[in-house]
């Protein structure tokens, strides 16, 4: 192993450690006295829906802090930089738990959908209010003495009700009975990208590390307009993983089509098609039946979408780069591209 690696994985272990220890302070917290079969619930749940994705949102506080620091981190740092990487983890496993209802999926994480449990169902939409309350009882246990406090509370805050409204505007131009493809356009898609995963998943990790490091988030703004194309160019990807991906590999089967969603792969072939091929876009997209689904992927690879993928992927790689080079301050430079390396190319 190289020695690069045996350092990623110490900062992986020793975030994963701080999990046990937010877990246990919750499973403790004074303001409710659990029963053990409560204490048992959420500790189930927790264990379920947080620690099992990638960890990259949460890791990439650490990461950026590190290099915002110029060097190593002390003890101290380490655990406060990880704390709040696990509350951008927490964050996304309330979104994960709400979103897998919303759309109807069956897997997540190479596991069932936590409300497909049937001891779970729709105990699923409280535990993700749990989750998500979860957050400001960590941040005051760990953060109320900073003098960046209020920017953390305000941080989570602007970010949370930023997703939400893309997962609104995501869910809204779904509506059954109203299914229209003709507004199905790159504008459209880039504003509810940008809203539902590119603040929560880009943004978020790294004003984390800049409050934490004492800077002013005013002066960053064209690092947050990188951070939120580097969201879309994600979110892009994990629209043709949705289609294009192996389930076993990216851990959950893809529902867009049945969805009727602003996928990115649909919007490239709404551009592309003749009339005959609209026509059949038009009559199979959003109807859950397999003979439909499979229509709908005959004409995503007839046009070639995976080619468009291809050459958009390099672009978007391309320009995310040169505007990344365009950033006086070299951490900067040197923390958007170890965030850019990590996706690249990803298969999950
Ligand atoms: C990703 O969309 C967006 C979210 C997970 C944000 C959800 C926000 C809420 C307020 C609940 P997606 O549905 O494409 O993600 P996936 O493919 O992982 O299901
Ligand atoms: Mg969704
Ligand atoms: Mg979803
Ligand atoms: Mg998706």
């Amino acid at each position: 192993m190289s020695e690069a690696n045996g350092e990623a994985e110490d900062l992986m272990s020793g975030f994963r450690l701080v999990y046990s220890r937010l877990k246990a302070d919750l499973l403790e917290d004074p303001a409710f006295s659990f029963t053990e079969e409560s204490r048992q619930w959420i500790d189930r749940m927790l264990d379920y829906n947080v620690p099992g994705g990638k960890l990259n949102r949460g890791i990439s506080v650490v990461n950026s802090y590190k290099i915002l620091k110029g060097g190593q981190l002390n003890d101290d740092e380490f655990f406060l930089a990880s704390v709040l990487g696990w509350c951008v983890e927490w964050l996304q496993a309330y979104f994960l738990v709400l979103d897998d209802i919303m759309d109807n999926s069956h897997t997540r994480r190479g596991q069932p959908c936590w409300f497909r449990l049937p001891k779970v169902g729709l105990i699923a939409a409280n535990d993700g209010i749990l989750l998500r309350n979860h957050i400001p009882r960590i941040l005051y246990r760990y953060f109320r003495e900073k003098t960046y406090y209020v920017h953390l509370l305000d941080l989570f805050n602007e970010v949370e009700f930023q997703t939400a409204s893309g997962q609104m505007l995501d869910l809204i131009t779904t509506h059954k009975g109203e299914e229209d493809l003709s507004k199905y356009k790159l504008p459209v898609y880039n504003r509810i990208v940008q809203y539902k995963t590119a603040f929560y998943s880009f943004y978020l990790p790294v004003a984390c590390a800049l409050l934490m490091a004492g800077e002013n988030l005013d002066n960053y703004i064209d690092v947050k307009n990188i951070l939120v194309d580097m969201g879309t160019y994600f979110q892009v990807q994990d629209d043709y993983l949705d289609c294009f991906g192996d389930p076993q590999v990216i851990g959950k089967i893809g529902t867009d089509i049945e969805d009727f969603k602003c996928s990115w792969l649909v919007v490239q072939a709404l551009e592309r098609a003749n009339e005959q091929q609209l026509k059949v876009l038009s009559e199979n997209y959003g109807n859950p039946d397999p003979s439909c689904v499979t229509a709908i992927k005959t004409i995503y690879t007839d046009l070639n979408l995976q080619a468009v993928f291809s050459k958009y992927e390099q672009e978007s790689y391309e320009q995310l780069i040169s505007a990344i080079e365009g950033q006086q301050s070299k951490p900067v430079q040197e923390l958007l591209k170890s965030f850019l390396h990590k996706i690249y190319r990803r298969h999950k």
